[in-house]
């Protein structure tokens, strides 16, 4: 199989006050820097740089939990990502260059949008150590980029603050796989759900292909659209330093590019999020350049021919 779309669309996602430290907005120029454009088209795709998106100067919004920190921003940039990531994914793959974890709280709304209007169902892979499932109530860090899956999936207790979502994530399309940072109220709320959940515990006793491949059966099954939120710190902070919140134990370099490899393989992957990258942090460049080694396999690159895969 070949992925839906040789055209690939890069929209820069600046966005950095969800996160509790600054730098992530460097992170779209930082991924150029390494050359994620050429990478692509080496791999034979149309490569269209759509640039950085921007917002409106946004409210002030106050919200009864006094620890939430730049909430109209937030809401700003989930509007404008919702209202991209729908048009985009019509016209090619997006992969949104983050920028926090705040924003595929829009990139989610919006495709799942799309999704809904072609009578698809979206599916998300979702890479972190974090499985960012806090409501604006349960949140302690007040940090938004811990947040968006809460919000795709429809949690209450955003009311009035970001846009409604019309066609929300069904928890049971979600997998999350690398969490290791998972804190009290997350925990509660994901056993509650129907989210699929994979610890590095899972990773160990398992082997990473056997859970991934599990998910991609079911995705293949209902001929989903699927998504992949990348975040940075899914990857062990010794191969991967340029992120704000390390967490030691994170998927290794092997494993994170078998993922990417097996994702290739299915076909089914319809737009990427490449999120947390903090190159204020970074050694070198190394993170950078690694998520776009990780890119390029997620896109085709292997290193001997393979035989095709049938399904
Ligand atoms: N759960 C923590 C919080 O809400 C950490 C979230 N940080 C992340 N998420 N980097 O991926 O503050
Ligand atoms: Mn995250
Ligand atoms: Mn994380
Ligand atoms: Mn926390």
């Amino acid at each position: 199989p070949t992925l839906p779309t040789r055209t690939c669309l890069l929209i820069g996602a600046p966005v950095q006050v969800g996160a509790g430290r600054l730098g992530c907005d460097m992170g779209p120029s930082a991924f150029r820097a390494a050359g994620l454009g050429p990478a692509l088209e080496d791999l034979g795709y149309r490569v269209e740089d759509r640039g950085n998106l921007t917002i409106p100067s946004a409210p002030v919004l106050e919200h009864a939990n006094p620890a939430i920190r730049h909430l109209g921003e937030i809401a700003a940039w989930t509007k404008a990502l919702a209202d991209a990531a729908h048009a985009a994914s019509r016209e090619g793959m997006p992969i949104f260059l983050g920028g926090d974890h705040s924003l595929s709280a829009g990139t989610m709304t919006g495709l799942s949008r799309r999704a809904t209007e072609e009578g698809r169902e979206l599916f998300v892979l979702w890479l972190d150590s974090h499985p960012d499932f806090h409501t604006l109530d349960s949140t302690r860090s007040g940090n938004l980029h811990g947040v968006p899956m809460a919000y795709a999936v429809g949690r209450p207790g955003f009311e009035g603050f970001l846009p409604p979502n019309p066609a929300p994530l069904k928890p049971e399309n979600v997998c999350m796989i690398g969490l290791r940072s998972v804190d009290p109220a997350e925990r509660q709320a994901l056993r509650d759900s129907k989210v699929t959940v994979h610890d590095m515990r899972a990773i160990d006793e398992n082997g990473i292909a056997t859970l991934l491949a599990d998910f991609l059966d079911k995705v293949r099954a209902a001929n989903g659209l699927l998504h992949v939120s990348l975040d940075v710190d899914f990857l062990d902070p010794g191969i991967a330093p340029g992120v704000g919140t390390t967490v030691p134990g994170g998927a290794t370099f092997r494993e994170a590019h078998l993922v990417m490899e097996m994702l290739h393989d299915t076909g089914l992957v319809a737009s990427l999020d490449l999120v947390e990258l903090n190159p204020f942090v970074d050694e070198r460049g190394r993170t950078a350049l690694l998520l776009v080694d990780l890119v390029a396999s997620l896109m085709g690159r292997t290193v001997l021919d393979r035989p095709t895969k049938s399904f």
